[in-house]
This record gives C-alpha cells, sequence and structure tokens, in this order.
C-alpha cells in the first residue's frame, strides 16, 4: 500500500471544509491570520443542499469571499492545491462523503468530527485510507493542530486559547490525545512548561480511530522539528505497550512522556498571564474596531493599487495577453480568462447585435427620443428600455427554457407541444422579418462559427430541431439571433471547463445573457442618435393618417 505522508500540514496547508460551519471556517482564518500565514488555509467549502455560491469571511480586517460548492468533484477540480478535507458531515452522511473524497488522489489527510458514526462504517473507511495512502484523523474528534501552519475546524478554541497557549508559533514538544478537549488542557500545559507545541492530534474517542496513538508518534519520531512527544494515554488500551516496544526496539528515540491517568486541576491557576492579556486585548482591538461589515462588496475590479485589476488580471496584462473586448467582457461579467475561442464568440455576439436598422423598437425611440431635442444618454436609455421579452430580452428566457427542457428529457416535439398547449410563447423563436426563406446571415455566421469551435453544442442542436418543428408550421418561426446566442451562451458556459454546472446555471438566472444583446445594440443605438443629430432631424410627430382612432361612441344618459 502506498506510504502516508509524514508531514500532514505546513504553512502552505489548504483544504476543503465539508459542511456549512461558517464559524469554524472563521476560527482557521483567525488562526491563520495570527500566524502570519500568507494565505487563508481554507480554499472552498463543499455543502450539497445550496447550489454553489460564495460565503464572506474575515481575513484579518477585510472581508473575503470563500466558494462553497454542491459537488465536491467541482471543488476538487477548482481547487487542485487541496490536500486537506475537513468533514463535518453528520454521521449519516460522514461515510458517503469520506468515502467520496477518498476518490480525490489529491487529498492526502482526512479530519472526520461526527461522532456515532457505525463502526463498521469505520472499518471500511480504514480499509480504504490503508489501501489509498490517506491518514485519517478522527472520527468523534475536533481534530488537531499545528502551530504557526494549520488548525483543524475548532481545535484549540477561540483567539484567546490560542494565544494563550502561543499557538501562533511552532514550539518542539508534539502530542496526541483521544480527547480534543484534553487535547486543549494539553497545549495550555506543554506551552507553560515548554517552548510550545509543534504539533498536536486527537485520535478520537471511537472504538476504531482512522489513525492511532502509533502512527502519531512514529510520525513525530520521523519529523525533524520535534524534539519530545507527549501521548494522553487512556487506562485500558494496549497501545501503550507498542509504544514502549519501539522505545526497547530503538524505533522511538525521542523522549515520550506519557500520562495515562491523574489529575490536572493542579496545573491551572485562575490568574490569567499578563502576557497573553496583553495580546488578546491588541489582537480584538485590531480586529474588533475594524471588523464592521463593509457597506458593499465587490470581486470584479480593483482600482486602488498602482495598476487597475480586473477579476485579478492586472491591465497591463490583459492588454499584453490581447484577449481583446471578449476576453475583458470574461474577466468582469464572468470572472474568468476565457478560452480565445470564447472571447471571439462574445466579440462575434457583440458585433452581430450592434445594429438591426431603424425599424425595430429600441432604435425607433432612441431616434425618436434624439429628434425631440433629448442627450446621448437619454436617447441611448430610451431605446434600451425597450428591451425586453418580445424585442432583444430574450436571451435568458430562452436559454432557460431550452435547458428546461433538454434537461428534464423532453423531445424536441413534445416541447413544442407543451409550450402551445399552456398557451406560452418559446423564447428565441420566430421573427417579424426573417424566416427559413429569408434567412438571418447573423444566425448563419454564429452557427458556423460555433459549430467549429464549440467543444459541445448540445443544447444548440436541440434548439435546431425545435426550430425544425416550429418552422414546419410557419416559416417565420426560426430560432432567430436572441434564442441563438442564449441557447450558445449555455452549451459554452456548461462546457468550455471554467464554470461548474452551478456556476453556469446562475449566470442564466441572475441575466448575464440579455446584457450581451443590451451591450451590442447599445453601439447601434448610440449610432442612430448621432446619425439623427448630424442630419438635423427635427421633432418628430407620427401621422395622423398612421393612427386608426377607435375610440366609442357618445352615448347620452
Ligand atoms: N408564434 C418575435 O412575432 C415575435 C412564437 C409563436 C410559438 C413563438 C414572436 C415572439 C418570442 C420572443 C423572441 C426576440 C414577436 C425576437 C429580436 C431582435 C431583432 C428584432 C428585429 C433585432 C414575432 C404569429 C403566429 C401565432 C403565434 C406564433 C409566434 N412566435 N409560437 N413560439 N415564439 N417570439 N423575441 O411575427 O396560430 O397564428 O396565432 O414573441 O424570441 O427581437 O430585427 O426585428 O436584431 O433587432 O409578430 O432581430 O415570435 O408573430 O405574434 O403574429 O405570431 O406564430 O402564436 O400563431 P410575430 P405573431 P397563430 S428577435
Amino acid at each position: 500500500p502506498p506510504v502516508k505522508a509524514s508531514t500532514l500540514f505546513s504553512k502552505q496547508t489548504k483544504s476543503i471544509v465539508w459542511g456549512m460551519q461558517t464559524r469554524a471556517v472563521q476560527g482557521m482564518l483567525d488562526f491563520d491570520y495570527t500566524c502570519s500565514r500568507d494565505e487563508p488555509s481554507v480554499s472552498a467549502m463543499v455543502y450539497p443542499f445550496t447550489g454553489d455560491h460564495k460565503q464572506k469571511f474575515y481575513w484579518g480586517h477585510k472581508e473575503i469571499l470563500l466558494p462553497v460548492y454542491k459537488n465536491m468533484g467541482d471543488a476538487m477540480k477548482k481547487h487542485p492545491e487541496v490536500d486537506v478535507l475537513i468533514s463535518f458531515a453528520s454521521l449519516r452522511s460522514a461515510f458517503d462523503s469520506t468515502m467520496e473524497t477518498m476518490q480525490y488522489p489529491q487529498i492526502h489527510t482526512i479530519a472526520i468530527i461526527a461522532e456515532g458514526i457505525p463502526e463498521a462504517q469505520t472499518r471500511k473507511i480504514i480499509k480504504r485510507a490503508d489501501e489509498k495512502g490517506i491518514t485519517i484523523i478522527g472520527p468523534a474528534t475536533v481534530g488537531g493542530i499545528k502551530p504557526g501552519c494549520f488548525k483543524i475546524g475548532n481545535t484549540g478554541g477561540m483567539l484567546d486559547n490560542i494565544l494563550a497557549s502561543k499557538l501562533y508559533r511552532p514550539g518542539s514538544v508534539a502530542y496526541v490525545s483521544r480527547s480534543g478537549g484534553m487535547s486543549n488542557e494539553l497545549n495550555n500545559i506543554i506551552s507553560r512548561t515548554t517552548d510550545g507545541v509543534y504539533e498536536g492530534v486527537a485520535i478520537g474517542g471511537d472504538r476504531y480511530p482512522g489513525s492511532i496513538y502509533t502512527d502519531h508518534v512514529l510520525r513525530y519520531q520521523d519529523t525533524p522539528g520535534v524534539e519530545m512527544i507527549v501521548m494522553l494515554g487512556e487506562i485500558g488500551g494496549t497501545e501503550e505497550y507498542t509504544i514502549c516496544q519501539g522505545i526497547k526496539s530503538g524505533r522511538i528515540t525521542k523522549p515520550v512522556v506519557s500520562w495515562c491517568i491523574g489529575t490536572c486541576a493542579t496545573m491551572f491557576s485562575s490568574e490569567v498571564s499578563a502576557y497573553w492579556k496583553k495580546g488578546l486585548v491588541m489582537l480584538e482591538r485590531e480586529l474588533g474596531l475594524i471588523r464592521k461589515p463593509a457597506s458593499f462588496m465587490t470581486s470584479i475590479c480593483d482600482e486602488r493599487g498602482q495598476e487597475l485589476i480586473y477579476a485579478g488580471m492586472p491591465i497591463t496584462e490583459v492588454f499584453k495577453s490581447e484577449m481583446g473586448l471578449g476576453g475583458t467582457l470574461g474577466l468582469l461579467w464572468f470572472q474568468r480568462r476565457l478560452p480565445s475561442y470564447a472571447s471571439k464568440f462574445i466579440e462575434m455576439c457583440l458585433m452581430v447585435t450592434a445594429d438591426h436598422g431603424p425599424a425595430v423598437s429600441g432604435a425607433h425611440n432612441t431616434i425618436v427620443c434624439a429628434r425631440a431635442g433629448k442627450d446621448l444618454i437619454s436617447s441611448l436609455t430610451s431605446g434600451l428600455l425597450t428591451i425586453g421579452d418580445r424585442f432583444g430580452g430574450a436571451l435568458d428566457a430562452a436559454a432557460k427554457q431550452f435547458s428546461k427542457a433538454f434537461d428534464s428529457g423532453m423531445l424536441p416535439m413534445e416541447f413544442v407541444n407543451k409550450m402551445k398547449k399552456e398557451g406560452n410563447l418559446i423564447m428565441g423563436i420566430g421573427h417579424r422579418v426573417k424566416s427559413i426563406n429569408n434567412p438571418d446571415m447573423r444566425v448563419q455566421i454564429l452557427k458556423d462559427f460555433v459549430k467549429k469551435n464549440f467543444p459541445s453544442t448540445q443544447l444548440l442542436d436541440y434548439a435546431m430541431d425545435v426550430e425544425k418543428i416550429t418552422t414546419a408550421k410557419k416559416p417565420n418561426l426560426i430560432l432567430n439571433v436572441d434564442g441563438f446566442i442564449g441557447v450558445a451562451f449555455v452549451d459554452l458556459l456548461r462546457n468550455c471547463g471554467g464554470f461548474t454546472r452551478d456556476e453556469a446555471d446562475e449566470f442564466v438566472e441572475i441575466g448575464a445573457l440579455n446584457g450581451i444583446f443590451v451591450l451590442g445594440r447599445s453601439m447601434g443605438f448610440i449610432g442612430h442618435y448621432l446619425d439623427q443629430k448630424r442630419l438635423k432631424q427635427g421633432l418628430y410627430r407620427h401621422p395622423w393618417d398612421d393612427i386608426s382612432y377607435v375610440l366609442p361612441e357618445h352615448m347620452s344618459m
């Protein structure tokens, strides 16, 4: 079987926390910050009961967002730097989630906090962990701590304990205990009587712990920074004898202090040392004063430094990489550096939607507004305000309707019939002037590109099958430019490799796709405004002969 890692944690260790344990995660981040780690030790959380989203935490005084994933696979893929999983799964879900975690070769340590996991399940977990070379800490434990480096969940208690026991910097004594509560006492005792804790692990109170005293004592023996080993044993166990054998045989040469029975109350005075009290007050003052929630948060752009940053990328690099307008939009709207075919596709969408003549609702409004003497912004927004379900704003709705039908396994014909039966129009289908006899070249251009460059066009293919059915009924019921961009964008978001399924769905949900039409057509509306001003067009008044006046006849009472 593969050899288990002898170093479980370092100052660079990154973890995933399973479960919505925001207090524990904040505790870990506070510990990291106090230890002067460069980055938080938690990369992400996994919680299967909500969709992918972000949770707000404090990194010192700054607010940061940590991603929460619904699927463990997505979290692992997005965070290849992670090698530790801390599981706060309940006793019912701990077995399945731990077995799933062990499928990912990047993970070498799993801490299981849950109590009451059936012994038969724990034994299966241990067997699989041994086969895979994974160290399990727990179940039924708070976990462990490596001062200056990493803290598992709630180990070590709150900041006052961390400071009191000097857990923000490593000492040279490593310990292993069963009980999490007693490991806190050990932190205290060791910090008072030696240069401090190097590492401490609580293996948990279950009959079959995932790792045993001997595993950790031998690890400590082989760890250069450890000068002395402390073991808090239990009456009735046999492992103490294994450790004795190890000492006798010369496998263990470092001094071992093992404590199996006794009382410890006299070790603690009720007075608090002036040293840590001062430190705690300082830290609380620093964090407490600055930790007021910011009035608003932003995650796409930071202009405060010397260089403007778009979604983490300095503006000089944005230009150097020649990602163009499509790539820049990718950074600001989707917070991703998109593959170049995706950036090109976005630019093409903006180009084809840039204008469609003066007769469409939006351009008409902009023109009328400009001719009423209004300024550019008023005229532009007057046009933009016409964008909606019927004109130019059907992209997101089309994306939703088609994906819902496709994902539920509905045949194209079933989808068309269902919509008809419910009296609903299919968003993204139909055009006032374009039809199969007068094809829309904009759609054709996009189709050629998408078919050639996208890794998958599943939803587009489905929409094209729907189009075959609707155009057989009426030639103008084509997949229009809104519908095409809507479904092709879903294919892009789902398959370009940059987004989880939840993230892809969320962009459609929050209306990102209509943004493409709005942005593209703004170019045209501004063009129409400038055109009207240049042509010195006067106030527009609609001719009477083009209005049908259909007032009710006057009836005398
Ligand atoms: N029927 C676009 O309607 C339009 C049907 C349908 C099932 C449908 C209509 C529609 C969905 C919304 C949509 C984006 C209003 C359009 C755009 C940008 C643009 C614009 C430009 C640019 C056209 C006739 C018969 C009726 C209807 C049935 C119609 N649509 N059935 N699903 N979607 N589509 N909007 O021609 O039995 O005779 O009563 O709302 O995708 O905005 O250039 O102009 O770049 O600026 O007025 O391209 O399709 O058709 O309403 O007279 O309907 O077809 O039920 O059946 P029309 P109607 P029946 S792209």
